[in-house]
């Protein structure tokens, strides 16, 4: 087994992407290629039941712009946006419901992908799903609503591939890019949490699974 340990000197690190390659992108951070193959039916399944209780939605950022990714929650809480701010709200604001509870399936893979990297018993409160057809992206960001800002942020690729790039902890660290395969799982945690990072608009295509779309399951400790 091809097993890539590169620290990612050079701006790009494109590593043959072999199931059981690991990517390393940090001193706590790496994409476990193909970590979540096996499990891929089982959670497009989880997901389709997830989103008849909680549909995707386009959300509304504080400035006033739609969302192009279409997003939903599972977990004791979910991440939501409105012209109000950022918050992980323990309800859906457009059902009044609580959100669909974590499927075992979910909490089981997040907890084997972040022991890869080191972060053991792991147990995420929410995760959020988010959803891209053509065109979508998801611009220049840090993920620090959560108060646990050492505990990784797990996250699945699923469908079509995106390219997606990290940078540093200051907005205008240059980025390095890496694609992000169906099956695909990334963790951060520790001191590569706060990376800036964002995803370009997602390519045209069609997945034998997914069709014209890339679903990105993100499992968060929040409390
Ligand atoms: C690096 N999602 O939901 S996943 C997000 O592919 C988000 O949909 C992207 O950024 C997506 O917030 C990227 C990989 C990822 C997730 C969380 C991170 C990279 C991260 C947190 C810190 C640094
Ligand atoms: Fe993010």
């Amino acid at each position: 087994m091809n097993r890539i340990e590169s620290t990612g000197s050079s701006s790009d690190l494109f590593g043959p992407a072999a199931p059981g390659d690991r990517l390393v992108l940090g001193p706590q951070a790496a994409v476990l290629r193909g970590f979540s193959f096996p499990q891929a039916d089982a959670l497009v399944a989880a997901i389709e039941r997830i989103t008849l209780q909680a549909p995707l939605r386009h959300l509304v950022t504080p400035g006033g712009f739609r969302m192009s990714v279409a997003m939903s929650n599972c977990g004791k809480v979910g991440w939501v946006s409105d012209r109000r701010g950022y918050r992980y709200d323990p309800r859906d604001p457009d059902t009044g419901l609580p959100w669909p509870q974590m499927p075992a399936v979910f909490l089981q893979l997040a907890r084997e992908a972040a022991a890869a990297l080191g972060f053991s018993g792991y147990v995420p409160d929410a995760c959020l799903i988010n959803r891209y057809i053509p065109g979508a992206r998801m611009s220049l960001h840090q993920d620090r609503d959560e108060d646990d800002a050492v505990a990784p942020i797990v996250s699945v690729s699923l469908g079509l591939p995106a390219r997606f790039q990290f940078g540093g902890f200051a907005r205008s660290d240059p980025p390095q890019r890496c694609d992000l395969l169906h099956g695909d799982v990334t963790v951060w945690g520790g001191v590569d949490r706060m990376r800036y990072h964002d995803v370009m608009p997602l390519k045209e295509g069609e997945h034998p699974l997914l069709g014209a779309q890339r679903l990105n399951p993100t499992f968060r400790k929040v409390f």
